[in-house]
């Protein structure tokens, strides 16, 4: 039935698709500039045709786009993911590196060809380990022609959040991930900018109304966010609100982004978290400053209910469990884990396993031992359960898809028990971002019906890096009848320009497939008996014997937190 039916509507839908399409092009040269947007420091900057901040790409549901990258930084390799679409039939054009592609090395081109089939307020960033924070992303606009609230509206404005460092990702990953630094404490940023700068001034009309979309594109911290004088009516999730400008325009407005402070290790006297901008109804009157708030009551997203009021998926087919938490390896660095395994790049991109392997790309195993691998069958429900085993808020992201929120904890709930949790909204808000408490959990919900490598991982950065990455793996089969052989000659030049193998399991073995060594792995467990602090200390006598450092010295070298145990 389902079948007959959409056979029968094909020929609108393809009607429907030739009316709207229309291509977009752009050509980014990607290379390293210099700014300063926080008045603080200037820095190194990856910019875009020279530019930084990079361009937004702004396109019209329907619309073909395509992105023809030249990587001209010179000393570090790249590639582009755009978050939040679910690219149909074009997982290669997803762009985490070791995943659906290899790195885009200096002095190469790549070229990103995809169709936008939906709308809203998305943002593209570099996937290359650790890159996006020095700059390398910007917003993804997705008009929709069809706006079921263009007439609640006169304009659109666009603003990004971010926060901001002034050393470069290099540098920070190096001390971040480090014996040094065993207690696994972050960078934190010195900034918080609105659009990449600060005192951004708003223009505005009295009585207008106004479709603010707003992208936290940061690296760590998330941002509370309030206008002064006005309310805001939210339409989409992931911040897109409709302000209605006043009709007198005597005053201007503050309004305030402020970094969420609870992951800050060791705040300096000198940060201040706030950034602040203006809604300018008349020029020539005085910008007040902000006025202080006591408290943060933020609006709580998770009883929204979505536009379409898709009803919730009750009948799970496939539950994965995800328990999460932070340790340290016997290199006494600090890394972050899904069931006890620390994410490592394969050897073999993921997607190009699944491509070279025929009827064995169905099993986990080839992709290798720290890749947190789930192969997912064609459209089943699937249930992502994630547990919280760390004191810390980790906003979860999964690409190609985006999922119901069925549950969320509050702090220090534990981990799931369905025999002890709330019943679920028949209408369960839906998004690709979502915030697990501390020490709680929350439970996801989505179709397996976009075949497709995506990644599921926390997207504060340095996360990231250390290891918070699982890869779900959707219809491998039907993987490979949609792109066997259609993936761009220069998709495979990337990866022998880097001697990257691309067939085989994760350690590019094409002969046994179960066989993974060779694979990369993550440094070992640490032996039974010693605490985290005892390894810590005996690697770094050993390292001390080469470096010469004093032990007191290596205690100053970095804020010691508590959270380790
Ligand atoms: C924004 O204004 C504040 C207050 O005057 C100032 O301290 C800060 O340096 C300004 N930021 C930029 C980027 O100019
Ligand atoms: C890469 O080049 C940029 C720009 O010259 C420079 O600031 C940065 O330090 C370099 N990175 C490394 C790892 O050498
Ligand atoms: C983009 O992909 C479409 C569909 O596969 C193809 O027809 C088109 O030639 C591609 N364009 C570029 C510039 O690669
Ligand atoms: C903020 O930056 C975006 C580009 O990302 C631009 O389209 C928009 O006009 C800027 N907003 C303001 C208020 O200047
Ligand atoms: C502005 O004035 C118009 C016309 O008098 C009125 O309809 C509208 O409600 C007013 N808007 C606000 C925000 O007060
Ligand atoms: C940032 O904003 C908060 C909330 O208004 C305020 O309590 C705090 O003092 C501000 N910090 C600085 C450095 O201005
Ligand atoms: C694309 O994938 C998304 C996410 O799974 C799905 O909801 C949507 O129906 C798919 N669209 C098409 C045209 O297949
Ligand atoms: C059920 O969960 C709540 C918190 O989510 C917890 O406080 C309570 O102790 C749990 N009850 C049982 C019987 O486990
Ligand atoms: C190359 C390889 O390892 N192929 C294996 C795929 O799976 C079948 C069935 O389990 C094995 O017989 C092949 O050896
Ligand atoms: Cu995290």
């Amino acid at each position: 039935m389902a079948m007959s039916l959409s056979n029968f509507l094909l020929p609108i839908a393809l009607l429907a698709s030739i009316v709207h399409c229309a291509t977009v092009t752009h050509d980014f040269d990607i290379a390293w500039t210099y700014a300063n947007p926080d008045g603080q420091q200037t820095r190194s900057v990856i910019g875009i045709n020279g530019q930084w901040p990079v361009p937004p790409i702004v396109v019209t549901k329907g619309d073909q786009v395509i992105v023809n990258v030249k990587n001209s930084l010179g000393n570090e390799s790249t590639s582009l993911h755009f978050h939040g679409l679910y690219m149909n039939r074009t997982t290669h054009m997803d762009g985490p590196t070791a995943v659906t592609q290899c790195g885009i090395l200096p002095g190469s081109s790549f070229t990103y060809n995809f169709t936008v089939d939906q709308p809203g307020t998305y943002w593209y960033h570099s996937h290359e380990r650790g890159q996006y924070p020095d700059g390398l992303r910007g917003a993804f606009i997705v008009h929709d022609p069809e706006d079921p609230h263009k007439d609640l509206y006169d304009e659109e404005i666009v603003i990004t959040l971010s926060d901001w460092y002034h050393d470069l990702m290099h540098n920070l990953l190096a001390s971040f991930i480090s014996f040094a630094n065993p207690s696994g404490a972050e960078p934190v940023p010195q900034a918080a900018l609105f659009n990449d700068t600060q005192n951004l001034t708003v223009k505005i009309e009295p009585g207008k109304t106004y479709l603010f979309r707003m992208v936290n594109m940061g690296a760590f911290a998330a941002q509370y966010v309030w206008f002064e004088g006005h309310t805001m009516r939210i339409v989409e999730v992931d911040g897109v609100v409709l302000i209605t400008a006043k009709n007198d325009t005597s005053t201007n407005f503050a309004f305030v982004g402020s970094m969420d402070q609870d992951l800050f290790d060791a705040v300096p006297d000198s940060l201040n978290p706030n950034v602040t901008g203006w809604l300018v109804y008349d020029d020539t009157k005085e910008k007040p400053a902000p006025k202080e708030i006591d408290a943060f009551e933020p609006f709580d997203d998770f009883d929204l209910v979505p536009y379409d009021k898709e009803e919730l998926l009750d009948r799970v087919d496939r539950s994965i469990t995800l328990d999460l938490k932070m340790d340290n390896l016997n290199d006494g660095a600090n890394y972050a884990f899904f069931n006890d395994v620390t994410y490592v790049s394969p050897k073999v991109p993921t997607l190009y396993t699944v491509l070279s392997t025929g009827s064995n790309a169905t099993n986990p195993i080839i992709y290798g031992s720290n890749t947190n691998s789930f192969v997912l069958a064609q459209n089943e429900v699937v249930e992502i359960i994630l547990n919280n085993d760390d004191p810390g808020k980790h906003p979860f992201h999964l690409h190609g898809h985006a999922f119901q929120v069925v549950t969320r904890s509050a702090d220090d709930a534990g981990f799931y028990d369905p025999s002890n949790t709330t019943t679920p909204s028949a209408t369960p808000m839906r998004r690709d971002t979502i915030l697990v408490r501390p020490n709680g959990h929350t439970v996801l919900r989505f179709r397996s019906d976009n075949p497709g490598v995506w990644l599921f991982h926390c997207h504060i950065e340095w996360h990231v890096s250390s290891g918070l990455i699982a890869t779900i793996i959707e219809a491998p089969l039907a993987i490979q009848a949609q792109l066997s052989d259609r993936i761009p000659e220069d998709h495979w030049k990337a990866c022998q320009d880097g001697d990257v193998p691309t067939k085989g399991n994760a350690a590019g073995n094409t002969f046994d497939l179960l066989d993974l060594r060779g694979e990369n792995t993550s440094p070992g467990k640490i032996p039974a008996g010693f605490t985290a602090r005892g390894i810590v200390a005996l690697v770094f006598s050993c390292l001390a014997a080469f470096a010469g450092m004093g032990v007191i010295g290596w205690y100053g070298l970095k804020p010691v937190k508590n959270k380790t145990s």
